[in-house]
């Protein structure tokens, strides 16, 4: 099993929650109005929250079970799958359920600990709950052990057991967060416990860290699954106690789970007491669905190798800065008397105080207020991106290097507990840390298939060599598109939850209005299913057979639109845009002199319309610069043709513009968009791409009733009604969402950085690529990876094809395929750029998916001289990229099969 370290997550993101970023000074205020004990702060103060219990990320499948709770007071089905969960992953018989772990402390207590009697135990943090109940613990823990620190001396526990005094043994695994147990030290205690008749139970709520433990590190242990060891760990306890908020990645719920039906007879008689029946221990139905479902989950050997790899390193990184710490199950435990050797009294609310205010993170100390002064900072589980992590280790480091200047606290309401101490203090003068990073975690995840050379030669093959055939669950990494990919928000679900259904007019809709006319400065605004409803009825309305549409390069919808209206595009975009090698920043750009020739030529009125596309797609996201956008405005303006604009990408091209020209430099986002578009009469998008949702478009004018009026004409026709466009209501407001989450400059700029950071990987290790990095996809020069291959055989299609049997990633021809046939010769287009493309979903792969990526094509690179081109065995008439199907040429010529 010790298999190689895993380079990418197992999962890709599947829906986000937003994270807010609040200012130096917002923190300061917030600090002191929670009177220093970062307890007090709201998650909506917080960037991230460093704690583990209840925040990891779901997979959607467990997510889903929250819909499917029966909620029945008695006999729920939601029970019997949990039942059916514990028998198969931990092979106990028995289930009692509990509202949470404190739940099941408290049947335990109740039925096996007497009064007067004793409990031993491997972890020191029970005692915060047994001393109130006047319940005595005995520290068994061993200080002799390196790896497994949370093993009992055995010895120690015999002669205690003796005693008599003793009800139970108690084990934790990971006692603490700190200490994992070994398979043979549980063993041991097991057979003494047995000798005495005395129970074990095991709190296993961190049993998948442990038993990582010891599948790394016990002697013997190397070879097995995750999911055996789990299962041995559960065997091995009388009863087994876990938090569905820890390892099972619920929100809250527990069981208590055994073989042992006198045993869990006690258990059901006292859950009615304290908990709720049997069948439902304070849980509600969907919890158990979720419960359930963790727990069917919770041993996936690729999930836990990459959670703790992430884990280690997080530790190892703090390390490296020289924080004094202890590494943890679920991350790093800061020693903060040590940290903070200046500070005499509560140095782990100092410390957390001081890393809130330099940077925004809570790190949080828990449970009763105790002589040690560990300040845990833990990983949400599949939460946080590696990227995120690296620059958390970087924040505490800033902390740790001006930590002679962090204020000591003064203890103003003392309290037995943690959340209940107050403090006061000034704010030390240090310099804060900025993060640069997702402005976002990770809400639910979707597991990626992971898939073997040979399979994927398999699928390949029987998609005819083209990846718009191939099945995406035999996808690992899906690179074939950004429309319709990305991960929807949870404010984008809550209010798509929220949409009433109608046919006729709504909030929703008239949200979505409200939110276009306010972002884009255009008044007349028509929802459409998608993009290339829009372009239908915008060519349909607007062009006369016969008349001109020049534009910055096509996109295949666009035109074939524009055609079938009876228009003829017309391409005047700049040469630079047909150089792949060409590094000039704005290859999006019109050609001024490439606009006047055909208005001189043809004259503006049989011009139709200038189709002016941001971020340019088929050049490779190339963005138009503003003074384009002026100039291509003023001129047409000026000859009466209107410019409409294909601003599918415009936030991306907005954010080049940002970055690219100095005088926008300090300008947000969200005034360069409405900049752009004053330089248009109208515009189309497909909403599938900017907007953050999976569907929807939209078609809008500038002023013009007249062109509205028409376009609606068509849309009832074509589409559906004008208040929706065919889209359900619930689509409009996930829209209406997206495009305020679309302009947050940090988002912004993070997505198009992550092209950038693919692409200059794939550059430094010499893969032609297309320059500069474009938007929203990276796109390699196929004529120049593969120069041995006509382009009459394909070599884009190719390369894309020998990219997904190389990696399991699946990317897109961009070439003479697409192009298709001149219908006059029946030739090959043979365009200048002959192009896969690379592109990246929105909120969906982290940096190290994109690290993957690269590296096998840079495999595949090394080895570029062997592969060899295709031929069609089936090309259909239209848009023959999506149906067509390939043969590799070194294969002999064989009939298709009828
Ligand atoms: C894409 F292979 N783009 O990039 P619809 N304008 C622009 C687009 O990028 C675009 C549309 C209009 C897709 C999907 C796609 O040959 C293909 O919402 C600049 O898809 O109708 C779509 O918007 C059309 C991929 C479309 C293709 C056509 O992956």
């Amino acid at each position: 099993m010790s298999a190689a370290t895993p380079i990418h997550e197992p999962h890709k993101i599947k829906t986000v929650r937003l994270v807010s970023f609040p200012t130096v000074e917002e923190r300061k205020r917030h600090l002191a109005e929670a009177y220093f004990n970062v307890f007090n702060l709201l998650p909506s103060q917080v960037n991230f929250d460093m704690t583990s219990q209840g925040t990891s990320a779901m997979t959607q499948e467990q997510l889903s079970g929250q819909l499917i709770g029966d909620e029945a007071y008695a006999g729920a089905r939601n029970f019997e799958s949990l039942e059916r969960a514990v028998n198969r992953v931990l092979g106990h018989t028995y289930v009692c359920p509990t509202h949470n772990l404190l739940g099941c402390v408290k049947l335990v207590v109740a039925t096996m600990v007497p009064a007067g009697y004793e409990v031993a135990s491997n972890a020191r943090g029970l005692a915060d709950v047994l001393t109130p109940r006047k319940i005595g613990l005995k520290h068994v823990r061993t200080d002799t052990e390196q790896v497994f620190t949370g093993n009992v001396d055995v010895e120690r526990l015999r002669a205690l057991l003796a005693l008599g005094t003793v009800a139970i043994v108690d084990m934790q695994a990971f006692a603490d967060g700190i200490h994992p147990f070994s398979l043979g030290n549980l063993q041991a205690v097991r057979a003494t416990a047995d000798q005495r008749g005395v129970r074990l139970v095991l709190d296993g709520s961190r049993v998948i860290e442990n038993a990582w433990y010891i599948q790394r590190h016990e002697p013997g242990q190397a070879d097995r699954s995750i999911a055996d060891i789990v299962k041995q760990i559960v065997k091995t306890a009388h009863v087994f106690q876990l938090d569905g908020a820890q390892d099972p990645k619920c929100n809250t719920g527990g069981i208590l789970t055994t073989d042992n039906p006198a045993d869990h007879e006690k258990f059901i008689n006292e859950v009615v007491v304290y908990e709720g029946l049997h069948t439902y221990g304070g849980m509600s139905g969907r919890t158990m669905e979720v419960l359930a479902r963790g727990i069917e989950e919770m041993c996936d050997e690729a999930e836990v190798q990459w959670v703790m790899m992430v884990t280690e390193q997080f530790t190892q990184m703090l390390r490296a800065a020289g924080i004094p710490l202890e590494r943890g199950c679920n991350g790093a435990y800061i020693e903060a008397d040590k940290f903070l050797q200046h500070v005499p009294h509560h140095a782990a609310h100092a410390l957390a105080c001081a890393i809130y205010q330099t940077s925004g993170i809570r790190a949080l100390v828990t449970g009763r207020a105790r002589a040690d002064s560990y300040l845990p900072i833990e990983i949400p589980r599949l939460a946080m991106t590696t990227w995120q992590l690296g620059q958390v280790v970087e924040a505490i480091a800033n902390v740790y290097r001006q930590r002679d200047r962090v204020a000591p606290l003064e203890l103003q309401t003392a309290g037995e507990w943690n959340d209940q101490l107050r403090f006061r203090s000034i704010f030390a003068s240090l310099t804060p840390y900025d993060f640069d990073c997702y402005p976002f975690i990770v809400h639910t995840i979707e597991r990626i298939p992971v898939t073997t050379r040979e399979q994927r030669q398999r699928a390949i093959r029987e998609a005819g060599y083209n990846t718009f055939l191939l099945r995406s669950a035999d996808v690992t990494i899906d690179l074939l598109t950004d429309s319709g990919t990305s991960a929807m928000s949870t404010d984008q679900w809550a209010a798509y939850d929220a949409a009433r259904a109608t046919t006729a007019n709504s909030e929703a809709y008239q949200r979505f209005v409200q939110v276009i006319q306010e972002v884009y400065g255009y008044e007349h605004v028509i929802p459409t299913h998608q993009g290339r409803a829009a372009e239908h009825i915008l060519s349909q309305t607007r062009i006369r057979p016969g008349q001109l549409v020049p534009g910055n390069m096509y996109f295949t919808t666009t035109k074939v639109h524009q055609e079938l209206a009876g228009g003829v595009f017309v391409d005047i975009i700049v040469d630079q845009a047909h150089n792949p090698a060409d590094t000039f920043p704005w290859k999006g750009n019109i050609d001024m002199a490439k606009l006047k020739a055909v208005v001189d030529k043809h004259g503006a009125k049989n011009i139709a319309y200038i189709s002016f596309e941001h971020s340019v797609n088929m050049a490779g996201g190339q963005p138009v610069s503003m003074d384009n956008m002026k100039e291509v405005y003023a001129y047409c303006s000026g000859h009466g043709i209107p410019v409409f604009y294909d601003a599918t990408r415009a936030v991306e091209n907005a954010y080049f513009i940002q970055k690219r020209d100095p005088r926008y430099h300090s300008v947000q986002i969200r005034d360069i968009l409405r900049e752009m578009m004053l330089y248009g009469d109208g515009c189309t998008v497909s909403g599938k791409k900017d907007f953050l949702v999976n569907m929807g478009g939209l078609l809008a004018f500038k002023d013009n009733a007249e062109w509205k009026r028409e376009a609606e004409e068509m849309l009832r026709v074509y589409e559906g009604g004008i208040t929706d466009g065919g889209l359900a209501q619930a689509d409009l407001a996930a829209v209406a969402r997206g495009i305020e989450e679309m302009l947050d400059d940090r988002y912004i700029r993070t997505r198009v950085e992550q092209a950038a950071f693919l692409g200059n990987r794939l550059m430094e290790a010499g893969v032609p690529i297309v320059m500069p990095p474009g938007s929203h996809a990276i796109f390699i020069d196929a004529k120049r990876f593969l120069p041995h291959i006509d382009q009459d055989e394909y070599p884009a299609q190719r390369l894309a094809s020998e990219i997904y049997i190389e990696t399991g990633v699946r990317v897109m021809e961009r070439g003479n395929v697409s192009k298709g046939r001149d219908p006059e010769t029946g030739q090959n287009y043979r365009p200048s750029l002959e192009l896969v493309r690379l592109t990246i979903p929105r909120r969906v792969y982290t940096n190290d998916h994109m690290r993957a990526v690269a590296d096998g094509i840079i495999r595949l690179y090394k080895r570029r001289e062997t592969i060899r081109g295709l031929r069609f065995v089936y090309e259909p008439p239209y848009l023959r990229f999506f149906q067509g199907r390939f043969a590799p040429l070194e294969e002999e010529a064989v009939p298709e099969p009828a």
